[in-house]
């Protein structure tokens, strides 16, 4: 681990993060003109001249930031990651360190990030950029351990240095002096990038902005950066990471805006993997994929309304709450915790209308209630002790039907020790 600190979920350099639990990931970029997801130009090997013309017909007149930001913040998502530049190498931003920018390229001849910026600051929503530092399919020297531009650029005469001192290190640096603070930098797919330029990247970003977070993708050398990223989709065990860890995870199966996917998450199901994730201690980073028109398709748009009506229902089991304190999981849902709190996050199609059994639940509980109830109307529970085993179970009377949708949080308050 070497010099790196290991972050805590208690420590105060990560807490405006790990109190956040869910973030928007955005992922916008000239691929959106195409339509078929933001590998388009690797996939059918567009030449870099080719795929170049795409930025001349790239005009989202629809764009507009604030009606993002106010998605996010309906969703109940506390922070934006959004891809400032993707693996296309397109920079989404006004780059002085190369024209293939959106301020230069385009018709458009806005900057979305300094929109996004101002209206992220007004609303009180922090704003992040994923920023692809190895792979860049259009500069001639990007190098990467295997997804490289290799139908225009010859493998052997790339240098390097080129790319990473002539274009990743100015646009990072461009980022993180253009655009007031920046939560944290979401960096992918490091692929042969060596030790040392790791280290020399996490610096170069700490010396220009001390409190930006940097995720794990930032290397393949385990350990750096300040959280774990774990992979794409993936949501991994209880107490896996000693580390703060976020899943990113898409709402169809595709990151960048595609026609052609369209297998899209349920808002019952995002809740689920929501408190999946936070019951095991992590952050949600989901993601949407807006059009070449600048638009936020609207079907994701009603999905994570949704998402946010139930957030905001149940807003005090999730912001700024502890994974789940029990080790196994529990087949019927999740549990959350703050001090003086224990909250049950009951899936409605395993509800347990004889019930719900809790163990191990040793402080004396004063008071039950489903979250969403607006009486917060007591429900009867018993708590015995089997002190020769050990065993503490908790038995809570549940009403006949679910009090939400989805998915019911049932609040536990703990009498004071
Ligand atoms: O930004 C999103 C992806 O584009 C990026 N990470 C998320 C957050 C990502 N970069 N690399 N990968 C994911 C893994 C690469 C998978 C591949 Fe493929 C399999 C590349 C080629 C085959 C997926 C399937 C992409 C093209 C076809």
């Amino acid at each position: 681990m070497g010099e790196q600190e290991v972050h805590k979920r208690s420590d105060p350099a990560t807490a405006w993060w790990t109190d956040a639990r869910f973030g928007m990931f955005i992922h916008w970029g000239l691929y959106a003109a195409l339509a078929k997801g933001e590998w388009v130009m690797y996939a059918d090997k567009i030449p870099v001249r080719e795929y170049e013309k795409l930025a001349g017909d790239f005009n989202p007149q629809q764009f507009d930031a604030a009606a993002w930001v106010q998605l996010a913040k309906d969703a109940g998502m506390k922070y934006i990651v959004i891809t400032a530049k993707h693996h296309d190498g397109f920079a989404m931003f006004h780059s002085k360190a190369d024209p293939f920018n959106i301020v230069d390229a385009t018709p458009f001849g806005r900057d979305p990030m300094k929109e996004l910026a101002e209206a992220c600051r007004e609303a009180g929503i922090v704003l992040c950029f994923y920023y692809s530092h190895v792979i860049d399919w259009h500069h001639p020297h990007s190098l990467h351990k295997e997804h490289n531009n290799t139908w225009d650029y010859n493998l052997a005469e790339k240098h390097f240095p080129e790319y990473w001192e002539g274009k990743a290190k100015p646009q990072l640096k461009e980022l993180l002096t253009s655009y007031g603070p920046v939560g944290l930098l979401w960096f992918d797919t490091a692929g042969g990038l060596s030790e040392a330029d790791s280290r020399d990247i996490v610096a170069f970003v700490k010396g220009l902005q001390p409190d930006c977070l940097i995720n794990s993708r930032v290397s393949h050398f385990i350990g750096m950066g300040d959280y774990v990223s774990k992979g794409d989709n993936e949501i991994g065990m209880s107490g896996e990471d000693q580390r703060p860890w976020e899943t990113p995870m898409t709402l169809n199966q595709s990151w960048g805006y595609t026609t052609r996917d369209q297998v899209w998450k349920t808002a019952e199901a995002v809740i689920k993997k929501l408190v999946n994730v936070i019951g095991k201690g992590g952050n949600l980073l989901l993601n949407v994929g807006p059009t070449p028109e600048g638009t936020i398709p609207e079907l994701s748009a009603e999905r994570l309304r949704e998402v946010g009506e139930w957030i905001r229902r149940n807003s005090d089991a999730i912001y700024g709450t502890e994974g789940s304190p029990f080790p196994a999981e529990l087949e019927f849902g999740a549990v959350t915790t703050r001090p003086g709190r224990v909250y049950v996050h009951v899936h409605n199609d395993k509800w347990p209308a004889d019930g719900l059994v809790m163990y191990g639940i040793r402080g004396e509980v004063s008071r039950i209630y489903c979250l969403a109830d607006p009486k917060k109307k007591e429900l009867a529970f018993r708590q015995t002790v089997d002190e020769a085993l050990d065993l503490h179970v908790l038995k809570v009377e549940l009403p006949a039907e679910p009090a939400d949708e989805h998915v019911t949080v049932i609040a536990l308050e703990m009498a004071e020790e």
